[in-house]
Protein backbone atom coordinates (compact mmCIF):
# COMPACT_ATOMS: atom_id res chain seq x y z
CA UNK A 1 0.00 0.00 0.00
CA UNK A 2 0.97 3.49 -0.48
CA UNK A 3 2.34 5.71 2.43
CA UNK A 4 0.99 9.67 2.27
CA UNK A 5 3.76 11.71 4.08
CA UNK A 6 5.14 15.14 4.70
CA UNK A 7 8.19 16.20 6.64
CA UNK A 8 5.56 19.70 7.17
CA UNK A 9 4.40 17.50 10.39
CA UNK A 10 7.34 18.51 11.88
CA UNK A 11 6.84 22.20 12.40
CA UNK A 12 4.49 20.82 15.15
CA UNK A 13 6.90 20.67 17.70
CA UNK A 14 5.63 21.47 21.50
CA UNK A 15 8.34 22.13 24.14
CA UNK A 16 6.70 20.44 26.61
CA UNK A 17 3.50 19.16 28.95
CA UNK A 18 1.92 18.83 31.80
CA UNK A 19 2.15 15.18 32.98
CA UNK A 20 2.07 13.65 36.23
CA UNK A 21 2.39 16.95 38.08
CA UNK A 22 5.48 17.39 36.34
CA UNK A 23 6.47 19.31 32.94
CA UNK A 24 7.78 16.77 31.07
CA UNK A 25 8.97 16.92 26.82
CA UNK A 26 6.06 16.40 25.12
CA UNK A 27 5.32 12.93 24.10
CA UNK A 28 3.60 13.82 21.09
CA UNK A 29 6.92 14.33 19.06
CA UNK A 30 8.17 14.65 15.46
CA UNK A 31 10.80 11.47 16.11
CA UNK A 32 7.32 9.52 15.61
CA UNK A 33 6.60 10.52 12.66
CA UNK A 34 10.27 9.81 11.41
CA UNK A 35 10.51 6.25 13.08
CA UNK A 36 7.59 5.16 11.45
CA UNK A 37 8.54 6.45 7.79
CA UNK A 38 11.65 4.59 7.92
CA UNK A 39 10.16 1.27 9.50
CA UNK A 40 7.87 1.57 6.37
CA UNK A 41 10.60 2.48 3.93
CA UNK A 42 12.68 -0.53 5.33
CA UNK A 43 9.62 -3.04 4.98
CA UNK A 44 8.91 -2.47 1.43
CA UNK A 45 5.44 -1.73 2.35
CA UNK A 46 5.20 0.02 -0.93
CA UNK A 47 5.24 3.92 -2.55
CA UNK A 48 5.86 6.80 -0.18
CA UNK A 49 3.71 9.47 -1.82
CA UNK A 50 3.58 13.85 -0.68
CA UNK A 51 0.05 15.14 -0.34
CA UNK A 52 -1.65 16.56 -2.79
CA UNK A 53 -1.97 20.75 -1.81
CA UNK A 54 -5.44 20.92 -2.01
CA UNK A 55 -6.10 23.15 0.98
CA UNK A 56 -8.52 22.44 4.11
CA UNK A 57 -11.21 23.16 3.13
CA UNK A 58 -12.65 19.52 4.15
CA UNK A 59 -12.03 20.48 7.44
CA UNK A 60 -15.07 22.58 7.85
CA UNK A 61 -17.63 19.57 7.20
CA UNK A 62 -16.99 18.18 10.20
CA UNK A 63 -15.28 21.46 12.54
CA UNK A 64 -16.93 24.53 13.29
CA UNK A 65 -15.14 27.08 11.02
CA UNK A 66 -14.89 29.27 13.94
CA UNK A 67 -12.58 26.77 15.34
CA UNK A 68 -10.84 26.37 12.46
CA UNK A 69 -10.38 29.95 12.11
CA UNK A 70 -9.04 30.70 16.26
CA UNK A 71 -6.52 27.58 15.40
CA UNK A 72 -5.02 29.37 12.54
CA UNK A 73 -4.84 32.79 14.36
CA UNK A 74 -4.27 31.25 18.30
CA UNK A 75 -0.09 31.53 18.30
CA UNK A 76 -0.42 34.72 16.70
CA UNK A 77 -3.24 36.13 19.24
CA UNK A 78 -0.95 34.88 22.23
CA UNK A 79 2.78 35.67 21.38
CA UNK A 80 1.18 39.87 20.10
CA UNK A 81 -0.10 38.94 24.10
CA UNK A 82 2.89 36.84 25.66
CA UNK A 83 4.97 38.21 23.85
CA UNK A 84 8.25 35.83 23.99
CA UNK A 85 7.78 33.47 21.48
CA UNK A 86 6.45 30.20 24.15
CA UNK A 87 3.97 27.79 23.15
CA UNK A 88 0.04 28.88 23.43
CA UNK A 89 -1.32 26.92 26.12
CA UNK A 90 -4.88 27.12 27.79
CA UNK A 91 -5.36 26.59 31.58
CA UNK A 92 -8.78 27.55 32.43
CA UNK A 93 -12.13 25.96 30.83
CA UNK A 94 -15.83 26.21 30.51
CA UNK A 95 -16.68 23.39 33.00
CA UNK A 96 -19.91 22.95 34.86
CA UNK A 97 -21.31 25.87 36.52
CA UNK A 98 -19.58 28.48 33.98
CA UNK A 99 -21.09 29.56 30.96
CA UNK A 100 -20.58 28.72 27.35
CA UNK A 101 -18.98 32.27 25.42
CA UNK A 102 -16.10 32.92 23.66
CA UNK A 103 -13.58 35.32 25.67
CA UNK A 104 -12.08 38.34 23.31
CA UNK A 105 -8.91 37.44 24.64
CA UNK A 106 -6.33 35.10 23.91
CA UNK A 107 -5.57 32.70 27.34
CA UNK A 108 -9.53 32.72 27.50
CA UNK A 109 -10.20 31.76 23.79
CA UNK A 110 -7.48 28.56 24.02
CA UNK A 111 -9.80 27.41 26.71
CA UNK A 112 -13.21 27.92 24.97
CA UNK A 113 -11.50 26.01 21.95
CA UNK A 114 -9.88 22.99 23.66
CA UNK A 115 -10.91 20.35 26.76
CA UNK A 116 -7.88 19.99 28.39
CA UNK A 117 -3.92 21.06 27.93
CA UNK A 118 -2.86 18.87 25.90
CA UNK A 119 -2.36 20.78 22.69
CA UNK A 120 0.28 23.80 22.07
CA UNK A 121 0.94 25.57 19.91
CA UNK A 122 4.14 26.95 18.54
CA UNK A 123 4.19 29.59 15.53
CA UNK A 124 4.27 27.08 12.91
CA UNK A 125 2.04 23.87 14.33
CA UNK A 126 -0.81 25.11 12.29
CA UNK A 127 1.16 24.51 8.96
CA UNK A 128 1.92 20.90 10.39
CA UNK A 129 -1.90 20.58 11.50
CA UNK A 130 -3.04 21.24 7.70
CA UNK A 131 -0.39 19.42 6.41
CA UNK A 132 -2.15 16.68 8.50
CA UNK A 133 -5.51 16.87 6.91
CA UNK A 134 -3.76 16.97 3.28
CA UNK A 135 -1.90 13.91 4.20
CA UNK A 136 -5.86 12.44 5.38
CA UNK A 137 -7.08 13.94 2.14
CA UNK A 138 -5.05 12.27 -0.27
CA UNK A 139 -5.26 8.87 1.33
CA UNK A 140 -9.14 9.76 0.68
CA UNK A 141 -8.38 10.41 -3.11
CA UNK A 142 -6.57 6.81 -2.87
CA UNK A 143 -8.95 5.38 -1.72
CA UNK A 144 -12.04 6.82 -4.11
CA UNK A 145 -9.45 5.65 -6.94
CA UNK A 146 -9.90 2.66 -5.95
CA UNK A 147 -6.86 1.55 -4.24
CA UNK A 148 -7.62 -1.57 -1.33
CA UNK A 149 -5.62 0.39 0.83
CA UNK A 150 -3.14 3.51 2.12
CA UNK A 151 -1.54 4.86 4.86
CA UNK A 152 -2.09 8.66 6.01
CA UNK A 153 1.07 9.05 7.86
CA UNK A 154 -0.22 12.26 9.99
CA UNK A 155 0.97 14.10 12.80
CA UNK A 156 -0.35 15.60 14.90
CA UNK A 157 -3.34 13.24 15.50
CA UNK A 158 -6.68 14.22 15.35
CA UNK A 159 -9.04 11.35 16.94
CA UNK A 160 -9.78 13.04 20.14
CA UNK A 161 -10.35 16.52 18.02
CA UNK A 162 -14.13 17.53 18.15
CA UNK A 163 -16.04 19.69 15.92
CA UNK A 164 -15.02 22.97 18.29
CA UNK A 165 -12.32 21.90 20.89
CA UNK A 166 -8.78 20.23 20.54
CA UNK A 167 -7.26 18.17 23.28
CA UNK A 168 -5.16 15.20 23.73
CA UNK A 169 -2.57 16.15 21.30
CA UNK A 170 -5.30 16.56 18.57
CA UNK A 171 -6.17 19.74 16.65
CA UNK A 172 -8.50 18.99 13.32
CA UNK A 173 -9.79 15.09 13.15
CA UNK A 174 -8.30 13.49 10.39
CA UNK A 175 -10.35 10.51 10.48
CA UNK A 176 -13.71 12.09 11.10
CA UNK A 177 -12.80 14.16 7.66
CA UNK A 178 -11.32 11.38 5.84
CA UNK A 179 -14.64 9.63 6.87
CA UNK A 180 -17.19 12.86 5.76
CA UNK A 181 -15.92 12.94 2.40
CA UNK A 182 -15.88 9.49 1.40
CA UNK A 183 -19.49 9.16 2.75
CA UNK A 184 -19.91 12.17 0.74
CA UNK A 185 -19.15 10.31 -1.82
CA UNK A 186 -21.39 7.55 -1.36
CA UNK A 187 -19.77 5.29 0.40
CA UNK A 188 -20.83 3.23 3.63
CA UNK A 189 -18.36 4.32 5.91
CA UNK A 190 -16.95 2.54 9.17
CA UNK A 191 -14.62 4.10 11.14
CA UNK A 192 -12.64 0.95 13.86
CA UNK A 193 -10.69 3.04 16.04
CA UNK A 194 -7.89 1.11 17.81
CA UNK A 195 -6.02 3.70 19.78
CA UNK A 196 -5.33 3.35 23.53
CA UNK A 197 -7.44 6.31 24.26
CA UNK A 198 -11.08 6.71 23.23
CA UNK A 199 -11.68 8.41 20.23
CA UNK A 200 -14.03 10.65 22.03
CA UNK A 201 -14.25 13.50 19.18
CA UNK A 202 -14.31 10.90 16.28
CA UNK A 203 -17.47 9.75 18.22
CA UNK A 204 -18.95 13.16 18.99
CA UNK A 205 -18.82 13.81 15.21
CA UNK A 206 -20.83 11.29 14.29
CA UNK A 207 -23.30 10.52 17.34
CA UNK A 208 -26.16 11.08 16.01
CA UNK A 209 -25.58 10.02 12.72
CA UNK A 210 -26.90 6.54 11.62
CA UNK A 211 -24.46 6.68 8.23
CA UNK A 212 -21.11 6.54 9.55
CA UNK A 213 -20.31 3.61 12.42
CA UNK A 214 -18.14 4.17 14.74
CA UNK A 215 -15.94 1.66 17.32
CA UNK A 216 -13.13 1.87 19.51
CA UNK A 217 -11.55 -0.26 21.88
CA UNK A 218 -9.58 1.94 24.33
CA UNK A 219 -8.93 2.16 28.18
CA UNK A 220 -11.70 1.97 30.26
CA UNK A 221 -13.40 5.67 31.07
CA UNK A 222 -13.25 4.79 34.98
CA UNK A 223 -10.37 4.52 34.82
CA UNK A 224 -7.81 6.13 31.69
CA UNK A 225 -7.77 9.28 29.72
CA UNK A 226 -10.79 10.96 28.13
CA UNK A 227 -12.54 10.06 31.37
CA UNK A 228 -15.78 11.78 30.27
CA UNK A 229 -16.81 9.76 27.45
CA UNK A 230 -16.26 5.72 26.24
CA UNK A 231 -18.61 3.84 28.04
CA UNK A 232 -20.18 1.00 26.60
CA UNK A 233 -23.53 2.49 26.99
CA UNK A 234 -23.14 4.70 24.56
CA UNK A 235 -24.87 3.64 21.22
CA UNK A 236 -25.36 6.57 19.08
CA UNK A 237 -28.40 8.85 19.96
CA UNK A 238 -31.14 9.79 17.16
CA UNK A 239 -30.64 8.40 14.16
CA UNK A 240 -27.43 7.22 15.16
CA UNK A 241 -28.69 4.91 17.62
CA UNK A 242 -26.96 1.63 17.40
CA UNK A 243 -24.42 3.12 15.12
CA UNK A 244 -21.98 3.30 17.97
CA UNK A 245 -20.21 0.64 19.92
CA UNK A 246 -17.09 0.97 22.90
CA UNK A 247 -15.32 -1.77 23.88
CA UNK A 248 -13.55 -0.31 26.98
CA UNK A 249 -11.30 -2.76 28.55
CA UNK A 250 -9.53 -2.64 31.87
CA UNK A 251 -5.86 -1.24 32.57
CA UNK A 252 -3.76 -4.25 31.85
CA UNK A 253 -5.67 -5.59 28.99
CA UNK A 254 -3.40 -7.97 26.81
CA UNK A 255 -3.87 -9.41 23.55
CA UNK A 256 -6.13 -12.43 25.54
CA UNK A 257 -8.72 -9.74 25.96
CA UNK A 258 -7.81 -7.49 22.98
CA UNK A 259 -8.29 -10.08 20.41
CA UNK A 260 -11.80 -11.02 21.14
CA UNK A 261 -13.30 -7.57 21.69
CA UNK A 262 -11.63 -6.86 17.89
CA UNK A 263 -13.53 -9.39 17.06
CA UNK A 264 -16.43 -8.34 18.38
CA UNK A 265 -15.68 -4.02 16.52
CA UNK A 266 -15.15 -6.13 13.53
CA UNK A 267 -18.14 -8.32 13.29
CA UNK A 268 -20.43 -5.04 14.20
CA UNK A 269 -18.33 -3.56 10.86
CA UNK A 270 -19.49 -6.11 9.07
CA UNK A 271 -23.13 -6.25 10.11
CA UNK A 272 -23.07 -2.03 9.71
CA UNK A 273 -22.56 -3.36 5.99
CA UNK A 274 -19.54 -0.89 5.60
CA UNK A 275 -17.98 -0.69 1.91
CA UNK A 276 -14.90 1.33 2.96
CA UNK A 277 -13.58 1.29 6.46
CA UNK A 278 -11.46 4.00 8.48
CA UNK A 279 -9.08 2.91 10.64
CA UNK A 280 -7.58 5.10 13.92
CA UNK A 281 -4.42 3.51 13.99
CA UNK A 282 -2.89 4.17 17.78
CA UNK A 283 -0.19 2.04 19.04
CA UNK A 284 -0.25 3.25 22.59
CA UNK A 285 -1.66 -0.24 23.60
CA UNK A 286 1.94 -1.13 23.32
CA UNK A 287 3.27 -2.75 26.46
CA UNK A 288 6.15 -0.17 26.70
CA UNK A 289 3.97 2.91 26.34
CA UNK A 290 4.83 5.64 28.36
CA UNK A 291 1.55 6.65 28.97
CA UNK A 292 -0.74 3.83 28.75
CA UNK A 293 -1.20 0.47 30.54
CA UNK A 294 -2.59 -2.44 28.19
CA UNK A 295 -0.25 -5.07 27.49
CA UNK A 296 0.14 -5.45 23.87
CA UNK A 297 3.48 -7.28 22.30
CA UNK A 298 4.61 -6.35 19.17
CA UNK A 299 3.71 -9.63 17.49
CA UNK A 300 0.15 -8.98 18.02
CA UNK A 301 0.11 -5.88 15.60
CA UNK A 302 0.92 -8.23 12.85
CA UNK A 303 -2.50 -10.27 14.41
CA UNK A 304 -4.20 -6.86 14.25
CA UNK A 305 -4.04 -6.11 10.85
CA UNK A 306 -4.97 -9.90 9.85
CA UNK A 307 -7.89 -9.55 11.50
CA UNK A 308 -8.79 -6.09 10.30
CA UNK A 309 -7.91 -7.65 6.80
CA UNK A 310 -10.38 -10.49 7.13
CA UNK A 311 -13.23 -7.50 6.99
CA UNK A 312 -12.01 -7.92 3.20
CA UNK A 313 -12.89 -4.01 3.24
CA UNK A 314 -10.99 -0.98 1.16
CA UNK A 315 -9.14 0.14 4.16
CA UNK A 316 -7.82 3.73 4.63
CA UNK A 317 -5.22 3.71 7.66
CA UNK A 318 -4.63 7.23 9.65
CA UNK A 319 -2.21 7.62 11.99
CA UNK A 320 -2.90 8.43 15.73
CA UNK A 321 -1.12 8.03 18.74
CA UNK A 322 1.58 5.56 20.08
CA UNK A 323 4.66 7.12 22.16
CA UNK A 324 6.80 4.26 22.40
CA UNK A 325 9.06 5.65 19.94
CA UNK A 326 11.55 3.23 19.19
CA UNK A 327 9.12 0.13 18.23
CA UNK A 328 6.61 2.58 17.17
CA UNK A 329 7.83 2.01 13.66
CA UNK A 330 7.83 -1.74 13.69
CA UNK A 331 4.38 -2.03 15.67
CA UNK A 332 2.62 0.53 13.39
CA UNK A 333 4.23 -1.77 10.05
CA UNK A 334 3.66 -4.86 11.66
CA UNK A 335 -0.42 -3.67 11.59
CA UNK A 336 0.12 -2.99 7.94
CA UNK A 337 2.14 -5.99 7.39
CA UNK A 338 -0.15 -7.88 9.22
CA UNK A 339 -3.11 -6.23 6.81
CA UNK A 340 -1.25 -7.02 3.56
CA UNK A 341 -0.57 -10.67 4.06
N1 LIG B 1 -1.75 9.87 32.55
C1 LIG B 1 -3.42 10.39 21.75
O1 LIG B 1 -2.99 9.27 21.95
N2 LIG B 1 -2.73 12.75 28.69
N3 LIG B 1 -3.60 11.28 22.73
C2 LIG B 1 -2.78 11.49 29.31
C3 LIG B 1 -1.76 10.11 31.11
C4 LIG B 1 -3.31 12.87 27.38
C5 LIG B 1 -3.29 10.95 24.09
C6 LIG B 1 -2.27 11.50 30.73
C7 LIG B 1 -3.08 11.73 26.44
C8 LIG B 1 -3.55 12.06 25.06
C9 LIG B 1 -3.75 10.82 20.35
ZN1 LIG C 1 -3.88 7.55 22.32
Amino acid sequence: MKTIYTDDHRLHHAACELIGGKMMPAFECPQRADIVLSRVRQVGLGPVIAPTRMGISAAAKVHDPKFVGFLESAWALWDAEHGDGSDALPMTWPARSLRQIEPETIDGKLGFFSFDAGCGLTKTSFTAIASGVEVAMTGVDLMLAGEKAAFSLCRPPGHHATSDQMGGYCYLNNAAIAAQVLTEAGRRVAILDVDYHHGNGTQAIFYHRGDVFFTSLHGHPTQEYPYFLGYDDETGAGEGEGANLNLPLRWGSAWDAYGPALDVACDAIAKFGADMLVVSLGLDTFEQDPISKFKLKSDDYLRMGERIAKLGLPTLFIFEGGYAVEALGVNTANVLVGFES
